[in-house]
């Protein structure tokens, strides 16, 4: 079956998004297929000027029309946007497997899905926002009232990854626009044609130019770096590697921007005896390879109470190696490419250095040979090792790809400090019948999520975001608007 999807042609060159126009720059670099290695498109690298131009039509629109919006007239333009992804949602699915090499049904129901909630979901939440007031008699008698107002923080500058690109983007830039604030965005380097898209979304919508800026390019030396020391940006939403979210927030330090920081991971699932044994298998499957384990989210640390590690250890190998790995269109797909071949390659990396660290390879950790264009892609096997110590690299270092480790344990106690014994905080998984084991377990993970018998579900209301070298930051519901706003106390003599 050749590659079912060739972006649309519009898509061939993608060009920056600045102050309402589409803009060109003659300095390009190429969007390669992960699937097959071919050249998808040619994209125009903004240099520090145009990043410049970005964010003086950004300060322009604040303190021209969109400053004079009310939340409901940004929350009806952000619903415009949403309306605009329906209309062409088959073609941001392409333009997302494209780019990413990941099955249809997943850009469907996951990653175009949850853009149009993100917008939805934060125009209904910023317009339902409010302040608060105080009332107070002084001991001299004075009557006084105080009262709370948000204000957007100004300019927004929004750096996104590229395991969830479309994602990613608007789940920061709605809650940013709904909260007053202007926005340049740049996607990562590897996943340039969504964000296109978006940008178009935004002009077919009316928002007025300067609203939302995209500039195309990549980290230190390039655009990213650009946005991030730039003295007319006021704050800096990240999400990417923990070591670049350092970079970040020593550039935001020069002048005190605000910064978010949705950072690496390197998450634990536990399982107990008395788990539901299919579930938990299917389960912590999910949690390894969705997104071929490219997710901050994922469990690439397995611990299992020792009367069923056996079993499960078994039972996983045999659900994973049922996995099919194949085009983002065939029936039945469940694992595309990874993002690149550089990727595949730091990947297969750890994949020799569990073998020399002493781990038991249980399957995978090789590429699959399909006889066609793919053995020119980013394909890799799902992999499982158990036998490592903990002090192992490939247990306290994200991989960030198709791989797990799974280990025994014999009490609650020593799997908890194992399982929080990491520099990372993001995500922990708990599978267990047992409801106040499940509650205190929960309770005692040193992460900022905890999913008990189920893994990646969620409600947009409810704070996203790690500890340690998982992030600085929530992001999600009011969180989200308590970042992109900054709050000021009037009080009145009565
Ligand atoms: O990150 P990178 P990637 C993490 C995930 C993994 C990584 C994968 O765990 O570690 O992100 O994404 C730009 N100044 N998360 O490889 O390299 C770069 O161009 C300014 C966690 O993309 O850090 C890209 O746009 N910008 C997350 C973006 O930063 C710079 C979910 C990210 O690039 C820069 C998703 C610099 N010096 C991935 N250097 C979570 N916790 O939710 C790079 N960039």
């Amino acid at each position: 079956m050749t590659e079912p999807h060739v972006l649309p042609a519009s898509l061939a060159t993608l060009r920056n998004y600045v102050d309402g126009a589409f803009v060109a720059t003659g300095r390009t670099f190429d969007n390669l297929s992960p699937l097959t290695g071919r050249l998808l498109a040619k994209v125009h690298e903004a240099d520090p000027a145009l990043v410049d131009r970005a964010v003086q039509a950004a300060r322009r629109a604040l303190e021209g029309p969109w400053g004079r919006t009310s939340v409901d007239q940004r929350a009806a333009m952000l619903h415009r946007v949403a309306d605009v992804i329906e209309r062409r949602f088959d073609e941001f699915v392409a333009a997302e497997v494209a780019d990413t090499g990941r099955p249809v049904q997943q850009a469907r129901t996951l990653d175009v899905a949850r853009a149009i909630a993100n917008l939805r979901t934060f125009a209904d939440l910023g317009r339902a926002a409010h302040g608060e007031h105080f009332e107070t008699r002084t001991a001299a008698g004075d009557e006084l009232m105080n009262y709370t107002l948000r204000k957007p923080l100004g300019v927004v500058a929004s750096i996104s990854p590229w395991n969830l690109p479309i994602l990613s983007m608007t789940w920061k830039a709605a809650p940013a626009l709904i909260c007053g604030n202007t926005l340049v965005v740049k996607p990562s380097e590897e996943t340039p044609s969504s964000a296109t898209l978006l940008a178009e979304a935004f002009d077919e919508a009316g928002i007025p130019p300067g609203v939302f800026n995209l500039v195309h390019g990549f980290g230190a030396g390039s655009a990213g770096e650009a946005m991030t020391r730039h003295p007319g940006v006021d704050a800096i939403t990240f999400t990417g590697e923990s070591r670049t979210g350092t970079a970040v927030m020593k550039a935001a330090a020069e002048d005190l921007k605000e910064v978010s920081l949705e950072l690496g991971g390197k998450n634990a699932a536990i399982v107990f005896a008395d788990c539901d044994f299919d579930a938990a298998v299917e389960g912590v499957v999910r949690s390894s390879f969705a997104n071929a384990g490219q997710v901050c989210l994922c469990s690439e640390r397995v611990y299992v109470e020792r009367p069923i590690f056996e079993r499960f250890v078994a039972a996983m190998k045999a659900r994973t190696e049922a996995l099919k790995i194949g085009w983002p269109g065939e029936p039945g797909v469940d694992m595309g490419s990874l993002i690149s071949r550089k990727h595949r390659e730091k990947v297969l990396a750890y994949c020799r250095l569990a073998l020399a660290e002493g781990a038991t390879l249980v399957t995978g950790g090789a590429v699959p040979q399909f006889g066609d264009a793919r053995d020119d892609g980013a394909f890799m096997q799902p992999t499982i090792w158990t036998g490592l110590p903990d002090s192992a690299r490939c247990v306290r270092e994200e991989v960030f790809g198709p791989v797990c480790h799974i280990a025994p344990f014999d009490t609650e106690d020593e799997v908890l400090r194992r399982a929080n014994d990491t520099d990372y905080g993001l995500a922990g998984v708990v599978w267990t019948r047992d409801l106040a084991r499940a509650h205190r377990v929960a309770r005692r993970f040193d992460t900022g999520i905890v999913w008990v018998n189920t893994w990646y579900l969620r409600d947009l209301r409810t704070p996203f975001g790690g500890t340690g070298r998982s992030g600085l930051g929530r992001e999600g519901g009011r969180w989200s608007l308590d970042f992109y706003s900054t709050t000021s106390n009037i009080c009145v003599k009565l």
